[in-house]
């Protein structure tokens, strides 16, 4: 098994940490150590590791989510020693595998809030950060605010219990620290949002300020919330997958990692109580992200879903496999380039041209076998995210919605969980109950319409939108989905 005594007779072609991880410290603290965040901030805080003055960064890794499956995930850490091996895998085929040591612990939230609670209130942390996924924040679309309508937050809103949600322990971490006199902590969020800074910033403080406006106006005046763009796909592992990773390094890692070759970090450098010397690592430091993110969401994560919804539809299941399919690639390729670049508003040096080739390579990569229903799982949420600015634009400047209607119409097919040949999948749908699921899957569009998925734009849309995601659901109803596809692709 892998874990600390094992490193020391590690596989050929297997590197490991280059510092010691039992001598590591936790300067940092982060919320749901999911595939993605193990690939990215845990990749790069490993290889800042091993710099010079830097082994206080370590990260201890919370999980918030009760229940066997996520027992069982921190049983899997702790008899680890926490190290996992992360395979990147290049388009060309080539590989290099390494152990990541990066994180210090793993606390599991629910079985002891307390640990946790003292963990956050402890000095030597000085940043929390955060993958909680794009509706993790809690944020209505329609007012911007955040929600304090939720069961879970009213909850940890009545006080007396222990916490329960990412808002609660943050919020309360911090009163402790203000009362005993221990500095803030840096609230980095690592989410594909835009301005995820800002979004957590509305989030925690929304929280706060029901709480205690008194410990509001401190938050709002010690602790920052940095804006960044983070980028590494990094597909799901299942027990196949782990086998076959397992096999071609020679190890025997229970929470093997693939990701792609590609990683990148580019964030706003305002870190109240210090940070890591991730630039030696590779991440970029900036004043203003704001151009980065909007290509970064709105092109990528943008098409990977518009590619998602009818490429499950057709009946493929991974996203290589999409892409090879010319009427899909020629879509994705039409709305990047018609719908998207035009109304971008790229940072100087970036070219939004050569960013859609490097992306459309990226999803053709065949070591990934990444997952289609991975990407177009949580659609209600990314939908939200990824697609607004582009929407709101097309329709305020008179832009052609027929790709848009369509890749909305696919979405509203696709979590009917039947795919054209016949093939069925359970759509991932956290944030929808089971009557908001009925209603997509209905005949009554409009009803289906009124899902929180597109709150987005409600204000500015008119009947055309309506219109035509009307004309492109009938369409794949009527002709099947590459016919209404080709019909909607709206290509010169
Ligand atoms: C994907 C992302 O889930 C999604 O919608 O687009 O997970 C994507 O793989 C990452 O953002 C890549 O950085």
């Amino acid at each position: 098994m892998l874990n600390r005594t094992s490193l020391a007779s590690l596989p050929a072609g297997v590197s490991g940490p280059r510092y010691d991880p039992a001598a590591i410290g936790s300067g940092i603290v982060h919320f749901g150590v999911g595939n993605f965040f193990r690939a990215h901030e845990a990749f790069y805080v490993d290889r800042c590791l091993a710099g010079a003055g830097q082994q206080g960064w370590g990260i201890a890794g919370v999980g918030l989510t009760a229940g066997a499956r996520s027992e069982r995930k921190a049983a899997e850490f702790t008899a680890q020693d926490c190290l996992y091996s992360l395979t990147e895998a290049a388009p060309d085929g080539g590989r290099t595998v390494r152990v990541i040591g990066a994180l210090r612990a793993y606390l599991l939230a629910p079985a002891d809030p307390r640990a946790v609670l003292d963990l956050l209130a402890d000095p030597a942390v000085r940043i929390v950060s955060m993958t909680i996924t794009e509706g993790g924040y809690s944020i209505d679309e329609r007012t911007g605010e955040f929600r304090l309508d939720t069961a879970a937050v009213r909850a940890d809103l009545a006080g007396g219990a222990l916490p329960a949600t990412i808002f609660g322990y943050v919020v309360e971490a911090l009163a402790r620290r203000r009362a005993a006199g221990v500095g803030p902590f840096t609230v980095l969020s690592c989410d594909n949002l835009r301005h995820n800074g800002d979004v957590a910033r509305t989030a925690f403080l929304g929280f706060a300020r029901a709480r205690d406006p008194e410990l509001a106006a401190w938050i709002e005046a010690h602790v920052t919330f940095p804006n960044g763009m983070v980028d590494r796909i990094t597909p799901s592992v299942d027990a196949t997958i782990a086998r076959a990773l397992n096999d071609a390094s020679g190890l025997d890692d229970g929470l093997p990692l693939v990701a792609e070759d590609f990683c990148q970090w580019v964030v706003e450098d305002r870190f109240c109580a210090g940070r890591p010397a991730l630039e030696l690592a590779g991440v970029q430091f900036v004043d203003d992200v704001t151009g980065y993110e909007q290509v970064k969401v709105r092109m990528l994560n943008a098409s990977h879903i518009l590619l998602a919804f009818p490429g499950i539809l057709l009946g493929y299941r991974q996203v290589d496999e999409a892409l090879r399919d010319p009427d899909l690639a020629r879509f994705v390729d039409a709305y990047l380039e018609l719908d998207v670049i035009p109304r971008l508003e790229a940072p100087p040096g970036l070219d939004p041209q050569e960013y859609r080739r490097s992306i459309l390579r990226r999803f053709s990569n065949p070591a990934m076998a990444d997952q289609l229903l991975r990407i177009g799982g949580d659609g209600s949420s990314k939908i939200q995210v990824f697609w607004t600015e582009t929407v709101r634009r097309v329709l305020s400047d008179g832009g052609d919605l027929r790709r848009i209607a369509f890749g909305i119409a696919a979405y509203l097919e696709a979590l009917r969980g039947v795919d054209e040949t016949g093939g069925t999948y359970t759509p991932a749908e956290p944030t929808l109950d089971a009557a908001q699921l009925d209603l997509a899957g209905a005949g009554d569009l409009h009803a289906a319409l009124a899902l929180p998925a597109f709150d987005g734009w409600r204000d500015v849309q008119g009947r055309a939108l309506t219109d035509a995601v009307v004309a492109a659901r009938e369409a794949i109803r009527d002709i099947g989905v590459r016919a209404a596809l080709m019909q909607c692709g709206g290509l010169p």
